[in-house]
């Protein structure tokens, strides 16, 4: 597989040169100054691969090309939309960048509670209570309903101990402080949502409203129209890949969980196989991310690598560990439900890009103002032992030198 590596463009801290330095081969970035829904042009694409190139390195991946919300939920100017997000991916092609990531969940890109959480070894891991989501749900959010839809929800985990939601948020209420309740509203809409060009910002104003006003759009969109709107998007583009060679490839939906009363439709095999046949064009493929698949408990993540290999563009390696009652933490990468050694057996093709994902963040990280999620010692680490193992299989494949007669 080739090594990529998520880098944020000149603004980064982590710079191109300390990528060299870690056995980086390829980029994965975005241009992300463009506003959401603008046409990526070809000379700004062009001058930020030849920034990446002067650095002796490629610019493989783009993670991502958004898909605005109107494409989503079907609105009045999807058309024009897509003929943009169309003009975006010839101009990507023109310059010889050719796999692009994107998502299909609705308003938020993803979701933790907590992105500093300890663990006994002193570093730290992003992590989501589900208590912690439902409480900024009814309490913070007071989303309209959320309180009947959470006493209805099953928390989907490997114990099969009861779990009642409501008495764990009613629990948390006797204790929350606004400070805690501020660092809520932080890590699920702004510092996990703003570096990823969604629809948040680190300035915005008053992300609240902000959240309730998207999710207004999705009144009436079910789990079957998302599909459907997601196969109208596929459809218009596929032209497009074809002509220039473009493999799309969805990131699955982190957590891989309804959630918000938003449907979401990339969580498990049976979902994967519907986007895949409804559109049966190699060009339309998946972003095999291991850490959001196996943060789902119904997830056979290496069953899941095995039957959709075939048309993965693009691998994520990280996985999760699940606590019995469902909340779930990023283990490490040697760790875990995704079993990333046979993930990597499975994958080992020279043109497949991968990176890893969620280094834990650790030894002076958390001081360093890095993007969620994004260390830099963490995931150094994390690509470490990801190309000792690739290194491993390699050898393990070599023809061994038969002993002296
Ligand atoms: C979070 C990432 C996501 C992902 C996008 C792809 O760390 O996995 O932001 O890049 O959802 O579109």
């Amino acid at each position: 597989m080739e090594k990529t590596w998520r880098w944020f463009g000149r603004n980064d801290k982590i710079t191109l040169a300390m990528l060299r330095q870690i056995g980086v081969e390829g980029i994965v970035t975005a241009l992300h100054d463009v506003p959401l829904g603008e046409v990526w042009t070809r000379e700004a694409i062009r001058e930020l691969r030849e920034y990446i190139e002067a650095a002796g390195l490629r610019w493989s991946v783009v993670e991502s090309l958004p898909v605005t919300e109107t494409i989503k939920y079907g609105g009045p100017d999807r058309n024009q939309q897509i003929e943009i997000y169309k003009e975006s991916l010839r101009n990507l092609a023109a310059e010889g960048i050719k796999t692009v990531c994107y998502n299909f969940m609705p308003v938020l890109d993803w979701a933790r509670t907590d992105l500093l959480h300890p663990n006994e070894n002193g570093s730290s891991n992003l992590y989501f209570s589900y208590a912690e989501f439902a409480y900024f749900d009814i309490y913070i959010l007071k989303r309209k309903g959320a309180r009947e839809e959470w006493g209805q929800t099953v928390i989907p985990r490997p114990g099969d101990s009861e779990r009642d939601i409501l008495a764990e948020v009613d629990e948390l209420r006797k204790t929350m402080t606004p400070e805690r309740e501020h660092e809520l509203v932080e890590n699920i809409v702004i510092k996990t949502q703003g570096f990823v060009s969604g629809n948040f910002r680190e300035d915005d104003e008053a992300p609240l409203e902000k959240f309730r006003a998207f999710l207004d759009l999705y009144e009436g969109i079910d789990k079957t129209q998302l599909r459907e709107n997601m196969k109208y998007f596929l459809e218009a583009i596929m032209p497009v890949c074809d002509e220039c060679d473009i493999n799309m490839c969805v990131h699955p939906d982190d957590p891989p969980i309804a959630i918000l009363g938003l449907p979401r439709i990339v969580r498990t095999a049976e979902d994967i196989r519907w986007f895949l046949n409804a559109v049966p064009n190699p060009h339309n493929g998946l972003t095999f991310c291991a850490g959001s698949l196996s943060a789902g408990a119904y997830n056979d993540v290496v069953a899941m690598a095995r039957e959709f290999a075939p048309r993965t563009h693009f691998v994520h390696l990280r996985s999760c560990h699940i606590f019995p009652n469902g909340d779930f933490t990023e283990a490490s990468h040697l760790g875990g439900r995704a079993d990333l050694v046979e993930l990597c057996k499975i994958f080992e093709r020279p043109t497949l890009p991968f990176r890893v994902d969620h280094g834990r963040t650790m030894l002076g990280d958390e001081t360093r103002g890095y993007n969620a999620g994004y260390s830099f010692l963490g995931r150094m680490y994390a690509m470490a032992q990801m190309q000792g193992v690739l290194a491993t299989l390699k050898h393990e494949e070599k023809p061994h030198p038969q002993p002296l007669p």
